[in-house]
């Protein structure tokens, strides 16, 4: 999908990670790159530029988090910027527990009948009762398209074949399945006598069936005409969300969804082939995180985010009073999971610099599992003196941790590292190992 689009982002990525620093000359460098990715999908060159200064900008000015290289950083920022070009997250809001109703809009071959099929397929899996409608009149051939996919997917279908009226059959089909459904789509023409009559058909069904949603249908291929074609169909019937169609291979693909998004209205599902299945629901993050070779953004952001160890203060000032207490010491263990679990994240990221031993990485997360065990068989007196835990005590929690004796001895000696590495240190430089902690 999107493959011209996907290469040269990732071969400007692989540059700048490859590069010996990040300074201004290779983030000017990199930013270069990007435009030239952008604009060949068919990006609005002013909205390349755009984005790309933003970048910029930011990667001159912002300072990296800690724990995160600048590398790393540049290369988030530009996720960030990418997925906000793409606008806010898609799918529908569809409840349920009510009749939700689709009216599928789009010009002739841009994928409306194919859509419907596809999203009846999607909202059947998820539980929901799917009646499809028939109401492209115009087309030969239209009701026979619909049926088969009727069948494909095992929902209803409403057709009437005598009927030449579509905003009749549109009304017909939403009143036979009220009551039996809690979702109906229906199929709408794109091919007309004239463009006119289209957009005033369309103006009927809409106002004879009164959507939740007018999805419009657009053909990717299209590039970033798709912005002028939107604003048309937006002004005979409000679009209440767009599906692009055809991404796969669509050398314009970038552009399509950039210009879609432009217009305001929500880019809720891309179409990416031919086959049934092959609708998804449009999130810019997670597309994004894909063009780039890596999981979903959000998910990367929110670990990020995560991993910026705040500090307590409290707990420093009481640690450096010379009380240490098993809390203290699970507190260190968690702080050096959200580290270790960031890692592990950035590790599937081909461009991101986590060198990330994930097997030591696991091992470590399997012994702090059976520290937290033991610690919480603990009384709470020997939480906070574990120095009182002689022999029956360490028994008594071996029995009660369901954990052996060399485990609870293997805390304990981890304990008195940390109090020694407490006690030697000076505040600033025990701020800065609980801060580092994890990140060795
Ligand atoms: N590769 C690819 N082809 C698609 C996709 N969506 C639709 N198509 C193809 O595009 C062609 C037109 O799709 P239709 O669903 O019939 O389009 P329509 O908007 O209903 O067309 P009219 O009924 O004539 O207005 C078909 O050959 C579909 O198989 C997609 O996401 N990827
Ligand atoms: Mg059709």
């Amino acid at each position: 999908m999107l493959d011209s689009l996907r290469d040269g982002l990732q071969a400007a990525v692989k540059k700048l990670v490859g590069a010996n620093t990040v300074d201004e000359k290779s983030v000017k460098e990199f930013v270069r790159d990007l435009q030239r990715a952008l604009i060949q999908s068919d990006v609005n060159v002013k909205m390349a530029l755009e984005v790309t200064e933003r970048v910029q900008k930011r990667a001159l000015e912002e300072k990296p988090p800690a724990g995160v290289t600048k590398k790393d950083q540049v290369v988030s920022i530009l996720y960030e910027e990418l997925a906000r070009l793409l606008g806010g997250e898609g799918g529908l809001q569809l409840d349920k527990n009510r009749l939700n109703v689709i009216v599928m809009l789009g010009v002739q071959g841009s994928g409306k009948t194919t859509t419907t099929g596809k999203l009846a397929r999607l909202y059947s899996k998820r539980g929901f009762r799917v009646g499809i409608v028939a109401a492209d009149t115009f087309r030969p051939g239209a009701v026979a398209q619909l049926k088969t996919l009727a069948e494909a997917t095992g929902v209803e279908i409403y057709s009437d074949d005598r009927e030449k009226n579509s905003v009749k059959i549109a009304v017909a089909g939403k009143k036979k399945f009220q009551g039996s459904k809690n979702l109906v789509i229906i199929d709408t023409a794109g091919r007309h006598k004239e463009e006119k009559g289209l957009l005033q058909e369309m103006k009927e069904v809409v106002k004879g069936v009164e959507p939740d949603v007018t999805l419009l249908v657009i053909d990717g291929t299209i590039g970033q005409q798709c912005f002028s074609q939107a604003e048309a169909f937006h002004r005979a019937a409000p679009v209440g969300g767009i599906a692009i169609t055809k991404l796969d291979g669509a050398a314009r693909g970038g552009g399509a969804l950039a210009a879609a998004a432009a217009t305001g209205a929500k880019v809720c599902f891309i179409g990416t082939g031919e086959r049934i299945d092959d609708l998804e629901e449009f999130v810019p993050t997670r597309f994004v995180g894909r063009l780039l070779g890596m999981g979903d953004l959000k998910a990367l952001m929110e670990t990020i985010r995560d991993a910026e160890v705040q500090v307590d203060e409290k707990r420093v000032q009481r640690m450096m009073s010379g009380k240490l207490t098993m809390d203290d010491l699970m507190y260190q263990f968690d702080q050096m999971k959200k580290f270790g679990s960031l890692k592990k994240v950035l590790e599937h990221i081909p461009g991101f610099s986590g060198q990330v031993d994930s097997k030591e990485l696991d091992k470590a997360e399997d012994r702090v599992k059976v520290y937290r065990s033991i610690i919480q068989s603990m009384t709470g007196d020997e939480k906070a003196n574990p120095d009182s835990i002689n022999s029956s005590r360490l028994k008594r929690i071996a029995k009660g941790s369901g954990r052996n004796e060399k485990d609870i001895r293997e805390l304990l000696s981890r304990y008195k590292q940390m109090k020694t590495l407490v006690k030697t240190s000076k505040g600033r430089e025990l701020r800065q190992m609980m801060r580092r902690m994890g990140d060795q």
